[in-house]
């Protein structure tokens, strides 16, 4: 039966899942549940899903209370990145954020470097301001070599990170400041505590979090929608599904480097231009890995970025 058609409005999509699409005017905070009819595809970008949480959107109010998506506004920033699967498919993660946390665990589980790098790359490439959340510190006793380590990598290429717990509370009235008056975005993989993080920032919100558990530690993968909270303190948050590896999506071998901050700003030293700072003679930043200004971590994660681009071309 044809509906008919009622007012056409403008709103941010809060809440995806499967085949719908909450949307809420922000700041006004009240979600209607849209569809998108028909095919919305954006120019170039094959991604699995077209609309992302963030997206702002046009939707036409239906006589049932929700409504239909007809249009999506060009964007100001966004996360994406690809499967790691066979498939290799690309998926927006969010749309027009101002902060994207990288929630990270050194322990319980432990998630590895090239993780991080490769989320930071890629906020730097879509430029998302990146924020690095060193989460569980009260379980980090036996670990504050390996703590002090990448506190010293990160900060030296010119990320900061907060330290926090969502069981001591530490760190948390920080992030509170950073993320009023913003939509941020939490990302990390499974259990490193998104879900307890927001819970801790506004704890009338009560999300579903889950253990960890297994031989490795890992999380059980609990939150499974992409879904936008709004803190009582100010400001939005969206909370994520665990990533488990986060694929680049192409990146020219000459650029890659012009995403690491520390490599950025010292760039413009090298003899050749464009340089991969591979085996040019006269690298400025292969000089800097030399002296220990540029970490031989993040170096060598930029070498494995390469090689990988190149598997794939
Ligand atoms: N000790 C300690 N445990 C924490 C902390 N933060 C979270 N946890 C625990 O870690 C487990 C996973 O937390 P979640 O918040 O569900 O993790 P998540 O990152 O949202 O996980 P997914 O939704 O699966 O991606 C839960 O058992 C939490 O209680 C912390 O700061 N310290
Ligand atoms: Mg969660
Ligand atoms: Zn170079």
């Amino acid at each position: 039966m044809p509906v008919e058609k009622l007012e056409r409005e403008s709103a941010t999509v809060v809440k995806h899942t499967g085949s719908h699409y909450w949307v809420s005017p922000l700041p006004v905070w009240d979600p209607v549940c849209c569809v998108v009819r028909g095919k919305i595809r954006i120019k170039e970008l094959h991604t699995t899903n077209p609309i992302a949480v963030g997206d702002i959107v046009d939707y036409e109010k239906q006589e049932d209370g929700g409504g239909i998506i007809t249009r999506i506004h060009s964007r100001k920033n966004y996360i994406i990145r690809k499967s790691v699967n066979l498939s290799r498919q690309a998926h927006i993660i969010a749309a027009n954020i101002d902060i994207a946390f990288l929630v990270y665990t050194l322990a319980f589980p432990e998630t590895i470097t090239t993780f991080a790098d490769r989320f930071l790359v890629t906020c730097e490439a879509y430029r998302v301001p990146a924020v690095i959340i060193l989460n569980k510190s009260d379980l980090l006793e036996n670990f504050r070599e390996n703590v002090e380590r990448f506190k010293e990598i990160y900060t030296s290429a010119g990320y900061r990170i907060i330290e926090t717990s969502s069981v001591t509370g530490e760190g948390i009235e920080e992030l509170r400041e950073v993320c009023k008056g913003k939509l941020s975005l939490v990302s990390g993989i499974s259990g490193t505590g998104k879900s307890s993080l927001i819970n801790c920032l506004d704890p009338t919100l009560r999300l579903r979090t889950g253990e960890i558990s297994g031989y490795h530690l890992q999380g059980k993968h609990t939150t499974t929608f992409y879904e936008v909270h709004p803190l009582s303190t100010g400001g939005y948050i969206i909370d994520t599904p665990g990533i488990r590896g986060f694929g680049l999506i192409e990146i020219e071998e000459e650029e890659l480097s012009h995403y690491f901050p520390e490599m950025l700003r010292i760039l413009k030293g090298c003899r050749f231009a464009p340089c991969t700072h591979t085996h040019e003679p006269g690298c400025a930043v292969k000089e800097a890995v030399e002296k220990g200004e540029i970490s031989p971590e993040r170096y060598s994660s930029y070498l494995g970025m390469l090689e990988e681009e190149g598997k794939y071309r």
